[in-house]
């Protein structure tokens, strides 16, 4: 063949780094230890059972509180640059505010954070990964307008006492699924997708916001680090051409909700979006739009409070006109249900164990170039990427399959499009608690006994893979470069 569409350069950028990822409330367990208080998961998990998957609960999980040294040495193996988890609120400050920090919490951190330095490996702190203190979700939770200082606060108390030595920061995990799952099926399991989501991004994106400010202007200087949001982004793609100004609708109401106030020039909500739920609260009798607005302060508070564009992304979506009376068409879209569109995968794409899941890696390539071409030649770090299973196989094929193909549209990006891709994260450092899933839909590259009380870890094919990948830095790889991990305890 003389023409190929691309060189089939598999080699990384120089300055590429590799990660792993992890969150709290998936992996530490010792919900009740010490001083710590419970928060809205735990709650949740102990009061619905019949809502997760076989009644599993995170009170144990990979118990990372007691194996956090193992969990180093795993990320060591995989030779990775970085190592992202997420830092428990409650752990830190039991009653949700300043005035008691948690001695026993700061240390677990703190040996976390020391142990990967000591083995080269950079701490990426995520901020807010969905455990919110009870106390806080009872005097109103991301609904009450106050907790964008209350977050404000918590996160100076993470940066003046770890940031000497964490460089890279996670402010929130997802503001889709807190506010949009969160008010409709996910803990604090409070159903008010019409009112009390949109409270919710308002004041999750202050909170963010808030929450840069303070290390931009108490710590940057100091500590030379960067800060930024994390969005989950599914790739919205027209099912017919008449349907791409739906698509575009949905893409602005999933993405641009929680991207535009922050990413663009001039700020606030998505102009089509904002101008959608007015009219719809209106002809719905109320009297304010139930996207509340910003205030000209607030707009110039959030625009431009980033330092990079994190991308948590899994699959994607064709998207069409919804014909009346259609049922939605999965858990995590019912919030988006009244921009009359409908959700439904291609059959060409392959589904996973997980509902919402299905492959389709060139997604991948369209999400970048959509937020490239919305909010510009930012620099973006992808900060979760992986593949759920619900197979107790150690030969997951089907998961370096996933991860090949989906570097691949992501290296096209770089090499391609040109767009500025900095870093890739595998979602997940081991299988964990994933959410109201439990213990069924597996993500790991470590697979987890979770009968042993020792929460043994053994690395997957995949794992090798990886690490293959990473020192390699290159997609081209000789199947002899395999083997490097063995099977340790
Ligand atoms: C991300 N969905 O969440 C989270 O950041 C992780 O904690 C989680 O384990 C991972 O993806 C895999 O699910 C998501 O329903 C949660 O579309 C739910 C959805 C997507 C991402």
């Amino acid at each position: 063949l003389l023409v190929t569409c691309w060189s089939k350069d598999l080699s990384f950028p120089v300055d590429f780094t590799f990660g792993v990822g992890t969150s709290a409330y998936q992996i530490e367990g010792a919900w009740n230890v010490s001083d710590k208080t419970e928060h809205i998961w735990d709650r949740f998990v102990h009061q619905h059972p019949d809502r997760i998957y076989n009644g599993n609960n995170g009170d144990v999980a990979c118990d990372s509180y007691h194996q956090w040294r193992r969990d180093i040495a795993m990320v060591k193996e995989l030779g990775a640059t970085f190592y992202r988890f997420s830092i428990s609120w409650p752990r830190i400050l039991p009653t949700g505010f300043t005035n008691h920090i948690s001695e026993d919490g700061v240390l677990y951190y703190n040996n976390l954070i020391n142990g990967l330095l000591k083995e080269g490996i950079q701490p990426v702190v995520t901020i807010y990964h969905w455990d919110l203190p009870q106390r806080l979700q009872d005097l109103g939770g991301w609904t009450n307008p106050l907790i964008t200082d209350w977050f404000a606060s918590y996160a100076r108390v993470l940066f003046s006492r770890f940031g000497d030595r964490v460089k890279t920061w996670h402010t929130i995990n997802e503001p889709y699924t807190v506010c949009d799952m969160g008010y409709v099926i996910f803990a604090p399991g409070i159903n008010d997708p019409q009112v009390g989501r949109y409270l919710c991004s308002k004041y999750i994106l202050i909170a963010h916001a808030k929450a840069w400010r303070v290390y931009d202007e108490e710590f940057r200087a100091m500590y030379n680090g960067k800060i930024s949001i994390v969005n989950h982004i599914i790739w919205f793609e027209p099912k017919n051409q008449n349907d791409s100004v739906l698509a575009e609708l949905a893409m602005q109401e999933f993405t641009g909700r929680y991207s535009h106030p922050i990413f663009s020039k001039e700020g606030g909500w998505p102009p089509v979006l904002e101008t959608l739920i007015a009219e719809k609260s209106r002809y719905e009798g109320y009297d304010i739009s139930r996207l509340p607005a910003f205030t000209k302060d607030e707009v110039e508070l959030v625009k431009g409070t980033f330092d990079f564009y994190g991308v948590n992304h899994y699959t994607s979506r064709l998207v069409r006109k919804r014909p009346s009376k259609d049922a939605p068409s999965s858990y995590i879209l019912d919030s988006l249900s009244e921009l009359g569109v409908s959700f439904e995968a291609s059959k060409d794409w392959k589904s996973t164990s997980s509902s919402w899941f299905m492959e389709y890696p060139e997604g991948f390539r369209r999400t970048l170039q959509w937020l490239r071409n919305q909010y510009g030649d930012i620099d973006f770090v992808i900060t979760e990427n992986g593949y759920a299973t619900a197979s107790q196989s150690l030969e997951d094929y089907d998961r370096i399959n996933y991860m090949r193909t989906y570097m691949e549209q992501m290296l096209l990006a770089i090499k391609e499009d040109g767009i500025k891709v900095l870093s890739y994260t595998t979602w997940s450092l081991m299988d964990n608690f994933e959410w109201l899933d439990g213990y069924r839909s597996t993500f790991g590259l470590y697979q987890v006994d979770f009968s042993d009380p020792n929460r043994r870890r053994t690395p997957k094919l995949s794992a090798k893979y990886y690490a293959s990948v990473v020192k390699a830095r290159s997609l081209d790889i000789s199947n002899q470069s395999m083997y490097s991990i063995s099977a340790s305890a």
